[in-house]
């Protein structure tokens, strides 16, 4: 974007000691994370050594790009050197592999789901200054929990370890955009040229970037994050942001996996959107399947996985008996930079399920029974955010999570009484919490900055996978 576009404001708060903050947050935790996993190198190329075959050959690729191997790209934000040329195989080749086991499919056909612009200007930060941070237009905390504050977006260094494609400026200061479909992407075929948006002003515009974090599990993969200049955060007449996208043939055209084997993605539309700084994230899927034996398909990147996983209901819950999988167009956190935790169903969730006499029945609070058209059903908490509670795991401001579009409501119950579950509701409002993507204010938002709206109140039908349970997987 045109960093005439940004929000600029006065000196740094007064309220937070001036140091240097590391970036925390975006697709969150995730990019810092995996580039601190990634210092440590002996560290990583031991437990590389030590692991089954297979494990050992997944994750190398992850780790090669996060920085022990010589293929790594240039990292170091504050170096002189420009950054050589590389392929696609420079790019975390773990993501980028076409894996896919028991990914969900949340419709028959291939669609595009969503494709709204996340939020503005904070991706591909020059440096993790508190005054960059801010005049960017960021969000910055420091929770009692941490000695380092927490900040949204990432830097230019962080963004190319792990996405396609290359800044068009320095530094970049891009938008977010997630695209979520309804199949799994053959992510081998992922590449900015894949889309071509149209704005709100006429303008066409080719993301710079493409990736699969913070979507990136095995049992995900379907939801494509996308860095550029899509739009601005200002208001009325002034706000730019995309209102159609088609997907294109780059010459490696976007290839998805369907109940009935693969499909190209040239030629799928999206219409819709407008400014997330004046609607947030909302619900655009829920999935009710039966939890089974095991957690299938977890993880997929090595030094990411180690930190983040396990996140499934078996980890948390001791498995349960069924997972409603709630899919969003974009992140989906308590501020935009906090994560949410396995315990705040109630702040934010409430379950609607027909009860005998054809009323509805609204589970509320975790850890109760309620009485459902054939039988019970209890709520246990949520999933698919980041691991359990432990000694070393607390849930509070400092707990880390995914910072994904996937949200598990994990359940314990009667099948038939499974079978009742009607929609996923998130009020918002009254004594709910709204959720935002990582554009939001955090906890301590600096005054002048126009932050990210919240979702909008939302209510998702749920879809019955108890039968056909709808997934697909691809081992190349
Ligand atoms: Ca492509
Ligand atoms: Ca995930
Ligand atoms: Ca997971
Ligand atoms: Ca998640």
């Amino acid at each position: 974007m045109n960093t005439a576009d940004m929000p600029t404001a006065a000196g740094p708060p007064t309220r937070v000691p001036r140091r240097r903050p590391r970036a925390l947050v975006v697709l969150s935790a995730t990019l810092v994370l995996l580039a601190a996993c990634s210092d440590d190198s002996s560290e990583t190329a031991s437990a590389t050594t030590t692991e089954p075959a297979a494990a050992s050959e997944a994750e190398t690729g992850a780790e090669g790009a996060g920085g022990t191997q010589d293929t790594v790209p240039e990292t170091d934000p504050e170096s002189s050197d420009p950054t050589p040329p590389r392929s696609d195989d420079d790019v975390a080749p773990a993501l980028y592999d076409d894996r896919i086991l028991a990914a969900d499919i949340w419709d028959d056909e291939l669609r595009i789901l969503s494709a709204g612009m996340g939020f503005d200007g904070v991706i591909g930060w020059p440096d993790e200054e508190l005054e960059t941070i801010q005049t960017g237009g960021g969000s910055f905390y420091q929770p009692e929990c941490a000695g380092d504050p927490i900040v949204s977006g990432a830097t230019a260094a962080g963004v190319e370890m792990f996405y396609r494609g290359v800044a068009d400026d320095e530094p970049d200061y891009d938008d977010g955009l997630p695209v979520v479909f309804t199949w799994p992407v053959l992510t081998s075929t992922v590449h900015p040229e894949d889309f071509l948006f149209t704005l709100n002003t006429g303008e066409q515009v080719v993301p710079n970037a493409a990736g699969m974090l913070p979507n990136y599990e095995l049992n995900e993969r379907n939801t494509v994050v996308l860095f550029g200049d899509f739009g601005n955060r200002l208001d009325g007449d002034e706000a730019v942001y995309p209102v159609s996208l088609e997907v294109i043939d780059d010459g490696t055209p976007l290839r998805f996996l369907g109940p009935d084997g693969e499909q190209s993605g040239v030629g799928l539309t999206w219409t819709g959107g407008g400014s997330p700084y004046e609607t947030g994230p909302a619900l655009v899927g829920a999935k009710l399947n039966h939890v089974g034996d095991e957690a299938v398909g977890e993880g997929g990147a090595g030094p990411l996985d180690r930190v983040l996983l396990p996140n499934d209901e078996f980890a948390l819950y001791g498995g349960g008996d069924f997972r409603i999988r709630l899919l969003t167009s974009g992140g989906y956190t308590p501020t935009g930079i906090t994560s949410l935790t396995p315990d705040a169903y109630e702040n934010h969730f409430r379950i609607h399920a027909t009860a005998d006499d054809g009323s509805t029945i609204l589970l509320t609070e975790v850890g109760v029974d309620y009485e459902v058209a054939g039988g019970t059903l209890r709520v246990l908490g949520l999933a698919e955010l980041g691991q359990a509670e432990s000694e070393r795991v607390a849930y509070n401001d400092c707990y880390v999570e995914d910072a994904d579009n996937q949200i598990d409501i994990i359940l314990a119950g009667d099948e038939a009484a499974a079978r009742s579950i009607t929609f996923v509701e998130v009020p918002a409002e009254g004594e709910y919490l709204p959720l935002y993507n990582p554009g939001g204010p955090g906890p301590e938002p600096f005054p002048d900055v126009r932050y990210t709206a919240p979702g909008p109140p939302d209510l998702e039908p749920v879809i019955n996978a108890l039968d056909d349970p709808m997934r697909v997987s691809n081992i190349p």
